[in-house]
């Protein structure tokens, strides 16, 4: 009888997510990316979603105490390094994920993507959740990754040049006193170029550029990005090297995503495999 090997135990990592049963986004493409980066994955679901990056059809939402009994007993029973939260839908959802983080003295890192809607244009939260995001999530956050939709809806303002994403990216991390990345990638410009802009510190800006690909799939990209730095959090890396390595995972997945046609539709999928 062969006895059992035991490995070293990679890093832990938590999503607290919606499921996508299309896996391109959501807590599937987040527990993905963990493996890519060696990390263990754990997942927490908030909402079941019936979806493909074309479409959203039907949102069905776990009970928020059912999500803090999830979240409690992975925080009892793992080394969770880091935690990273996509659709969380309702203000009663982050009221208990904040509860229970609070509960257990939660003390790694947490990576916020502020989901609020789909690639395909459906809304992932509830309209007065946004208040609950903003007061019980963010000021704890290790980086808050909106994207330039999200982080508009946040500060109430068009944000249509790379010098309005630069100074969003300073106000908010004024605001709330943590870091933010602000994802350019549905920024319009003729520029080839898409510029994500990054601070951690007042005044500083740090700049991640990937070249503009045409017809590409976006569906899960933002997901993939926030899990890939939360995984590079837990395996020990610095924040700007975590955001260094998570951008340079999704310009690798958007460069290698696949593809396959079918009579009246075509689906793209983002490639989690190696990087
Ligand atoms: O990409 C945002 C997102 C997050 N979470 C879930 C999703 C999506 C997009 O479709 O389905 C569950």
């Amino acid at each position: 009888m062969p006895t059992p090997t035991f490995i070293d135990s990679p890093p832990v990592a938590l999503t607290v997510a919606g499921s996508d049963c299309s896996a391109g986004a959501g807590l599937q493409a987040d527990l993905k990316t963990f493996s890519a980066f060696k990390v263990f994955g754990l997942s927490a679901l908030t909402c079941a979603v019936s979806e493909t990056p074309q479409t959203v059809s039907r949102i069905e939402a776990l009970p928020p105490d059912f999500l803090a009994d999830q979240v409690r007993l992975l925080l009892s029973s793992y080394p969770v390094a880091a935690i990273k939260t996509g659709m969380l839908f309702s203000e009663e959802h982050i009221n208990a994920l904040a509860d229970t983080l609070e509960q257990t003295h939660f003390s790694g890192h947490l990576v916020v993507d502020p989901v609020m809607m789909a690639g395909s244009g459906s809304s992932l939260i509830k309209p007065d959740a946004v208040s609950a995001l903003r007061s019980r999530l963010f000021p704890r956050a290790s980086l808050v990754t909106p994207n330039l939709h999200e982080a508009s809806a946040l500060l109430n303002q068009k944000l249509d040049s790379l010098s309005h994403l630069e100074s969003a990216a300073a106000t908010l991390r004024d605001q709330f006193n943590v870091p933010f990345l602000i994802k350019g990638g549905h920024l319009k410009s003729n520029d080839p170029h898409l510029t994500d802009v990054l601070c951690i510190e007042p005044g500083k800006i740090g700049r991640y550029e990937a070249p503009f690909i045409d017809e590409v799939p976006t569906h899960g990209t933002g997901c993939t990005y926030a899990a890939a730095i939360a995984a590079a959090l837990a395996g020990g890396a610095s924040l700007p090297d975590a955001v260094h390595n998570g951008h340079r995972f999704v310009a690798f997945a958007i460069s290698h995503s696949f593809r396959w046609t079918q009579p009246t539709t075509s689906i793209h999928a983002l490639n989690h495999q190696t990087s």
